[in-house]
């Protein structure tokens, strides 16, 4: 397969300044009519013509009015074409019923809808499928079924047909149809010029009661972008599309965003609080892509962070201000240290600007989006917050109706600010992760901090330079009172020291307070120390780090030999624990351990080979450990955090939630499963019953409960996917391939439907010591698995794959197995590019 760089790109040969589209829909022959009003870029680097095309019929072309006979590859169309305006039309034919890849037109449970980005458009018909092409459309869809849209205002509608015109240019991975028996959930919303936009949710039939929430969602969304950025929405409609085949979690087609029904619909009876707390946060995401990625969207897919960094950035703010931003700060380290920080440490490692790809849909990374948005981070941290405004207020009367690049954000940001941000970009072109050591000095009331930074090799980038570290620091007196305030020092060097005078005695340093910038901390504090911050630092991100960095330093001693946890370290997560001017959703977030792939990551980095086995020993020693030494308030607390009243997904009542449950698993350790049953029982709520099934499940018991989940649920989708994922996820090591083997075999598993496969196989790879059991069980069973899906769904099935990434970590015999099983993927007749492309990159 052809590995395409960013250093190649040139300007398009053609330029489309509108485009009509008229659909014939059928479920096998699809008939696509498009006429694209052509001219030659002014600004191009060649004259041929070609637009793409693949898995399409072409029925007839013509330009200007004649027909031609083009020259047709596997990619696309050739032709020559004049040198001046024209239009070029076509009549296409596809079948969307036979479109398993989920990508272009496909059937999903009876109804019609589109996934174009990155590069579906040109499976629907022919066209310069480049996000730098932008056109305004207009389309006609004509079909039987009742519900007909596409992207920006209705036109006229009658028997049979619909009309939509998209005032906005726009590329074509932006477009969107859906067609179908769709019930809605309608609501509207004034912007704060004054217009009216029209909102609806719409689903299939027997889904309306799941909306509620999403739409308050997106009307929080809309004025929290009017506040915070400035942003009104700029259509006369909003329609969200709920589908339930689809490969991501949801797409911010113009106008007609399409969502994947497990981020979008939620009761109290089938969502937990994380559910809803999901969802929330990715509508948000997506009606933020209006102005960040849509009004403004990239020049080419190596700027694919130009607008997801910055739109997961937005939703992240946004997620702290409707929910808590200390507590939603500690989620996304967890989240950007496990998954973000193990890609920048394998074979998959890339820059969040990549300099090349093979197969674009593998780049959706959380090095892209999650590491893009903590470079947005950093630069809102190293300019001050009303500098951000500024430039981001720069960003948009700049760029508005443009495909940019991250050399144009850049430059905003040195216009608005006048700094020089030549070195700080390096951000984006160096993959890995930087190591940062810390020592200090004090001397005669000076104290003096070292700071070095490191970044180690990356597949292709040997050597790395030094980078713009945001570092906030404070310092704290023995006692606890913080003597210097959170201070941002900003860090330029390989290595650079910085200096406090005038102290009394030597202070407590706080360092990387907030998470400041997204490197690994090198510094040896005591387990003291760390105490010590864990009650009295003032920062709560660090307070909260602090008792994490102890319980990994437990963890990693009690695997390798098989210690004891410290009393101290137990006293103090009882201390906050029973600290209850605490919100119980930090106590909650403070009371859980770091995983087991956690442990094993420290582990490797200590020189140590993880041995997943004895790293799930260790952690349930450890929750036996802790579960014994509160077990005189577990109860109490268990009991004060009862929630009454109707269920409300709110942060207040999410944390208590979360509070409790932490301490039901804890309980369930001791009481062999009581507390969990009768929560089981009584619960009326998901959240209730899926934490005392999980809790069930973990002390390997459950069977009748599991049974009444799947006899109450067997009609509901997405509860059956948790239904799917808990068995797995929870099963004994030893059980865990067993367990998923069995469960494709049930009738209800669908290898057609990404959740479902997602919901086995993601959860055996979230079971760490299931996944690495010894005997290789579950390698060879993702290994069979990825290959029948491939075969159906390549996006996917690339997706999947990842869960190997890291097989240079472990043993010889586990590392020999999964190689085995990639090699196994990797040999299969036919693979696709996309898992071609990871199953190579992953065997390096
Ligand atoms: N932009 C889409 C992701 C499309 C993925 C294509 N493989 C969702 C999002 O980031 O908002
Ligand atoms: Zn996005």
């Amino acid at each position: 397969p052809q590995t395409i760089y960013l250093k190649d790109y040139t300007p398009p040969a053609y330029l489309v300044d509108h485009v009509d589209l008229r659909f014939v829909l059928n479920e096998t022959k699809t008939r696509v009519f498009s006429k694209l009003h052509m001219r030659p870029n002014p600004d191009a680097a060649s004259e041929a013509f070609f637009l793409h095309g693949e898995d399409i019929t072409l029925i007839a072309a013509k330009i200007d009015g004649t027909a031609i006979d083009p020259q047709i590859d596997a990619t696309g169309l050739h032709h020559t074409v004049p040198n001046a305006p024209f239009i070029f039309e076509a009549e296409v034919e596809i079948n969307p019923s036979a479109n398993t890849a989920l990508e272009g037109l496909y059937m999903s449970g009876g109804m019609y809808c589109t996934q174009c980005e990155a590069q579906g458009f040109r499976k629907i018909t022919y066209y310069p499928d480049r996000p730098d092409v932008m056109a305004t459309f207009t389309v006609r869809i004509e079909s039987d079924l009742p519900v007909l849209l596409s992207n920006g205002n209705p036109v006229e509608a009658g028997d049979g047909w619909a009309e939509w015109h998209d005032p906005w240019p726009k590329p074509a991975y932006l477009f969107a149809l859906v067609a179908g028996e769709l019930v809605n959930h309608p609501d509207h919303f004034t912007t704060m010029a004054g217009k009216e936009v029209a909102l609806n949710i719409w689903v299939r039939p027997g889904d309306e009661g799941k909306c509620a929430f999403g739409m308050q969602a997106l009307k929080q969304s809309m004025k929290w972008d009017e506040d915070v950025y400035g942003r009104a929405y700029d259509l006369a409609v909003f329609n969200i599309v709920a589908v339930d085949d689809f490969n991501m979690g949801a797409m911010e087609n113009k106008g007609l965003n399409i969502f994947n029904s497990a981020a979008v619909l939620a009761s109290p009876e089938t969502a937990t609080d994380a559910n809803f707390e999901r969802i929330e946060a990715i509508i948000a995401h997506e009606y933020f892509h209006n102005w960040t990625g849509n009004r403004i969207t990239c020049r080419d897919w190596f700027q694919l962070c130009l607008k997801e960094g910055l739109t997961v950035f937005r939703d992240q703010q946004f997620t702290g201000d409707m929910r808590g931003a200390a507590v939603k700060r500690i989620d996304d380290a967890i989240v950007l240290r496990a998954h973000q920080f193990r890609e920048d440490a394998g074979p998959l490692a890339h820059p969040v600007r990549p300099a090349s790809f093979v197969e674009i849909n593998n780049f959706y990374t959380v090095t892209v989006y999650e590491k893009g948005a903590e470079i947005i981070g950093m630069l809102r941290r190293l300019v001050g917050p009303e500098n951000y405004d500024k430039a981001l207020d720069l960003y948009f009367s700049r760029h508005d109706g443009d495909a940019a690049t991250i050399e144009d954000w850049l430059q905003v940001f040195e216009d608005a600010t006048g700094r020089d941000l030549t070195q700080f970009g390096k951000w984006y072109a160096q993959a890995g992760t930087p190591h940062l050591s810390v020592s200090e000095s004090f001397e005669d009331g000076t104290y003096i901090l070292h700071l070095s930074q490191q970044t180690p090799p990356t597949p292709g980038q040997p050597e790395k330079e030094p980078l713009v570290l945001p570092i906030a620091v404070g310092l704290l007196d023995q006692r606890g009172t913080e003597i210097v305030p959170t201070t941002l020092l900003e860090m330029t060097e390989a290595s650079q020291s910085f200096t406090f005078d005038d102290l009394q005695d030597r202070p407590v340093l706080s360092i990387l307070r907030d998470f400041s910038a997204p490197v690994i901390l090198k510094h040896t504090q005591s387990d003291a120390t760390r105490a010590f911050l864990l009650s009295h630092d003032t920062d709560p991100f660090n307070r909260w780090d602090a008792g994490r960095s102890l319980a990994q330093d437990v963890l990693v001693r009690m695997t390798r030999d098989q210690a004891t946890p410290d009393q101290s370290f137990l006293d103090g997560l009882a201390a906050v624990l029973r600290d209850d001017s605490l919100d119980p959703a930090f106590r909650a977030v403070v009371l859980s351990f770091p995983s087991e792939d956690d442990t094993a990551t420290a582990l490797f980095d200590a020189g140590v080979t993880p041995d997943p086995t004895a790293i799930h020993q260790a952690h349930e020693a450890l929750t036996l450990y802790l579960a014994q030494h509160v077990q005189d308030i577990s109860p109490r607390i268990y009991a004060d955090m009862t929630v009454t009243g109707p269920y409300r997904p709110d942060a207040a009542d999410a944390g208590r939630r979360s509070l409790g449950n932490r301490m039901l698993s804890l309980m369930s350790k001791l009481d062999g499963g009581k507390q969990a049953q009768l929560q089981f029982a009584q619960a009326d709520n998901m959240t209730q019953s899926q934490a005392a099934l999980t809790a069930l499940l973990k002390i390997g018991k459950g069977a009748d409960e599991l049974a009444a989940f799947e006899t109450a649920w067997h009609a509901d989708r997405l509860v059956m996917d948790k239904w799917f994922g808990l068995q797995v996820g929870c099963a004994a090591p030893e059980q865990a391939a067993g367990t998923a083997r069995k469960l494709t075999a049930h009738p209800a598993f669908d290898l057609k439907n990404p959740n479902r496969f997602r919901a086995v196989f993601g959860s055996l790879k979230a079971n760490a010591a299931g996944f690495h059991d010894p005997t290789g069980a579950s390698y060879a069973l993702l290994a069979d698995w990825l290959i029948k899906l491939d075969a159906l769904n390549p996006q996917t099935a690339a997706r999947i794959s990842a869960a190997f990434d890291a097989w240079k970590r472990y043993d010889a015999n586990r590392q020999t197995k999964m190689r085995t099983a990639l090699q196994r993927i990797a040999d299969t007749p036919g693979l696709s590019r996309d898992t071609t492309e990871m199953v190579t990159r992953i065997l390096g």
